[in-house]
Formats: C-alpha cells, structure tokens, sequence
C-alpha cells in the first residue's frame, strides 16, 4: 500500500488532520490501534475554542454542533463559595467557547469520513514506524495477526501520550518537560440539569472543584483528589456531598443530585517535548504534549497543530515549498507553550497543594481576589480561556 501521508492514532488530532488532508485532495491513511466504538467512547474533553469550533464550520462539520453546541460568554470562578463571573465575551471582542463533548465531536468526525475518502484502518496492532530520516519512510503493522505494510511521503504522529511516534526519534534529538502534580481530578457524568448555565470553577480549602455539562439535561462534575484514592471509595453520595461543600452554598442550592453513569479518575500533567518534527515525521496533539485539564485546553491544542501542519502539508504538495514543513515545530510549540503556561497557572491558582503552608495559601487567595478585581486580570484570564489566536 502507499499513501502521501501515514496518519498513526484516529483521536482528534488525527481524523482532523485527515479531514483537512481530505479537503485539498491529499491522500491519507488513518491507523487506529483500537476500534471506533472505543474511541468515540472515551469521556473526556468537553469545550471548545473558537479556533476548533470555526475549522468544523470550515470543514462542513458544524451541522449538530451550531444545533447542539452550548455556547459560553462567561465563566464563574468561586473562591471558598463566593461566586464571582469572568464575561469572557466582553473582555476579548465578543470571542467565546462552546461546550460539545469529544464523543460529539469524534461522531461528528467519524460520521463524515467515508463520503470523503478518509480511509481509516481501525485494529492496528504493533504500528512500527521506518525510514523516518530518509525520503521513503515505511509504517508497518499487523491486522488479524497478518504483517501489512504502508508506504508514503510524511509520517503524522498523533497517537496521543503513549504511541509509538514521539518514542521513534532518537533519544539525542528529543528534550523533554515535565510537571506531575500530586493530586488527580475525580469526574462524574450523571443525566441531571446542570448547576447554572456556565461552567464553575471552585478553590477550597478542601480542594478545587469544577461543574461542567454536557447538554441541558447532562452534567460532568470533577473533584480534585488523592493519586492513591480508588473510585470505590466515591459512592456518589459521597461525591455529591464534597462537590457541594467546595462549590459553595450559592451552587450547591442549584445542584441537582442523580445516580452517574461514568466515574474515573485523571493524574494531571504538564509535559512537552520538542521538536515536533524529526525528518519526516510530525507529532501533533497529545503525542507532543500534555496540559493538565484545568482551562480546557489538550483537544483544542491538537487542533491548532494539525492546522498548521495540514496548511504545511498543502504548501509542500501545492508548490514544493517546505517552509512551512521546516517551521511546523517551532511555529506550533510557541502556541503550546502559552497554553502549557495558561493551563499551569490556572491549575495552581485553583488546587489545593500537599505542601501548601499559610503563606501559599493567602497567596493563592490574594491571586484571585486580585482577579475578581480587576479588568485587566480578568482579560489576561479571558483571552486565554477563549484561545490564542494561531
Ligand atoms: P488522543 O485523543 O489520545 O488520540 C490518540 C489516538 O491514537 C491511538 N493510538 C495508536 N494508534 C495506532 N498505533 C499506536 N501505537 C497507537 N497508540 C495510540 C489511540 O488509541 C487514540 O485513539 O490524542 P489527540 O488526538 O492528540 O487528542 C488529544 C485530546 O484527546 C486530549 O488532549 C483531550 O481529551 C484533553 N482534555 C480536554 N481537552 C480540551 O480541549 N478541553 C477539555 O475540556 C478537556 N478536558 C481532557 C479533559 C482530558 C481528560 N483526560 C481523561 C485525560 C478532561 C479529561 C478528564
Ligand atoms: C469538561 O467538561 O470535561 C471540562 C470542562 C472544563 C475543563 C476541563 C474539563 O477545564
């Protein structure tokens, strides 16, 4: 088999660069390790920036999301129950999010796929990458037990944390970074109205907390918690009662409880790795990075790499022209590390730390007693919530 362009992992950053691809003729192939069920399955991001909401529109992808998409001028942030609001419209120019979940957006993907002539090859097993320094890498792997091989053009990385692609460039090419921090994030899905029409995001004494939604009638609650708890220990009782306490009386009037349907628990992390381009291959999305999920950021980061990679792509088989191949790395590491920063700095401001003394805590509390404040903090916070520009 051959194709121009090897596209390894069918998340986000993969089947949105193949629909990008698609658009300009491009030739790709798509392969997943899983199958689509697990993929479109995963609970995970839930809101949008303006960047990923307009490249859907731009790829005629929009259809449900301009029907279903909850769309959010504002945020709340509360501070020990003390609601304050951030009109993120207001403070950029009128930019806002849109909270549609990933699941959506993965359906939305895969739905358009085969009347675009994205092939996908769900089940890849063992995905090996070759060549990726010469001018004819080769990408093999097994399909129910058979060895099956793809030649092509360009490698596109994008099989998230734990793929082959970023563990295919040498060790003395690649540098990494990375933050772990000591606490995880607990999250529920139950089929209840949400607490209030925008989303929440609480420091506590007891720890931060976020009330989150899906639709009018579903909502995604998280709970900051210990690495070393279990989801067992979290009856949802129990989970109810702790939400309600860190959220506030205001909110916790407004919440209403139900049995959840989904329950897990995320280590949040900080990492990067540079460059994003060896040779031929190009790592977008998770496979290069990871924010922690405070500010909402890891799905719509993936997305503004495949814009600049899809847009290099189409430059090189367009013209020849490679300047935009040999700036990808360097033009899409300087979004994500504001949006490393931003995620970073919305994380400590809000979490409760192990090592936390009296004075880091009146810190924290006078940071966001400043933001609640001042015009000029809340910008800050807005235009980076909303999203850079690319
Ligand atoms: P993904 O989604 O991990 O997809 C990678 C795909 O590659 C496949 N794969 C392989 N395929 C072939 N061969 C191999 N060897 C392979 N190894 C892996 C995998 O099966 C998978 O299908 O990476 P991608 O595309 O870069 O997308 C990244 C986003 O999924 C991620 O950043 C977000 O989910 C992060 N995130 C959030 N992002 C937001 O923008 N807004 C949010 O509100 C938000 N909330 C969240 C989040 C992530 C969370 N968790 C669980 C990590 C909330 C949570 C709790
Ligand atoms: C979510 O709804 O899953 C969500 C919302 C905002 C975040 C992270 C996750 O910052």
């Amino acid at each position: 088999m051959r194709t121009s362009v090897a596209i390894i992992g069918a998340g986000p950053a993969g089947m949105f660069l193949a629909h990008l691809l698609a658009k300009s003729g491009i030739d790709a192939v798509v392969l997943e390790r899983r199958d689509r069920a697990y993929v479109e399955g995963r609970v995970r991001a839930g809101v949008l920036e303006q960047v990923t909401t307009d490249l859907m529109r731009d790829l005629g992808l929009a259809e449900r999301l301009d029907r279903e998409g909850l769309v959010h001028a504002g945020t709340q942030i509360s501070l020990d129950g003390e609601l304050f609001r951030i009109d993120m419209a207001a403070l950029t120019g009128g930019s806002a999010v849109t909270v549609y979940g990933q699941q959506e957006v993965m359906h939305d993907l895969f739905e358009a796929a085969p009347a675009r002539g994205i092939q996908i090859v769900w089940n890849a097993q063992d995905v090996v990458l070759e060549g990726l320094d010469t001018d004819a890498p080769v990408v093999s792997w097994r399909q129910d037990g058979e060895p099956r091989e793809l030649r092509c053009d360009f490698v596109a990385g994008c099989d998230g944390y734990h793929g082959v692609s970023r563990a295919s460039i040498p060790g003395d090419v690649l540098r990494t970074f990375e933050r772990v921090y000591p606490f995880g994030w607990l999250g529920i899905l139950a089929e209840v109205p949400p607490a209030n029409h925008e989303l929440i995001y609480a420091n506590h004494e007891r720890g931060f907390a976020l009330a989150s939604m899906r639709s009018p009638t579903r909502s995604r609650y998280y709970i900051q918690c210990g690495l070393d708890e279990d989801v067992m220990d979290w009856p949802d009782e129990r989970f109810w009662d702790e939400l309600c306490l860190r959220l506030g009386s205001e909110a916790a009037a407004r919440i209403t409880r139900g049995p959840s349907f989904e329950k897990s628990i995320a280590p949040l992390r900080s990492f990067v790795s540079e460059p994003m381009r060896w040779g031929r291959l190009f790592l977008a999305g998770d496979a290069a990075h990871i924010v922690p999920p405070t500010g909402a950021k890891g799905m719509n980061l993936a997305v503004s790499d495949v814009m600049f990679l899809g847009e290099a792509l189409v430059e090189h088989y367009r013209g020849g022209s490679t300047a935009g191949i040999d700036t990808y790395s360097s033009r899409a590491l300087a979004r994500v590390w504001k949006a490393e920063r931003f995620s970073w700095w919305f994380t400590s401001i809000t979490h409760r730390f192990p090592e936390m003394d009296g004075f880091a805590r009146r810190i924290q509390t006078a940071e966001i007693e400043y933001i609640r404040g001042s015009q000029a903090a809340q910008r800050v916070l807005a235009e980076n919530y909303v999203g850079l520009p690319l």
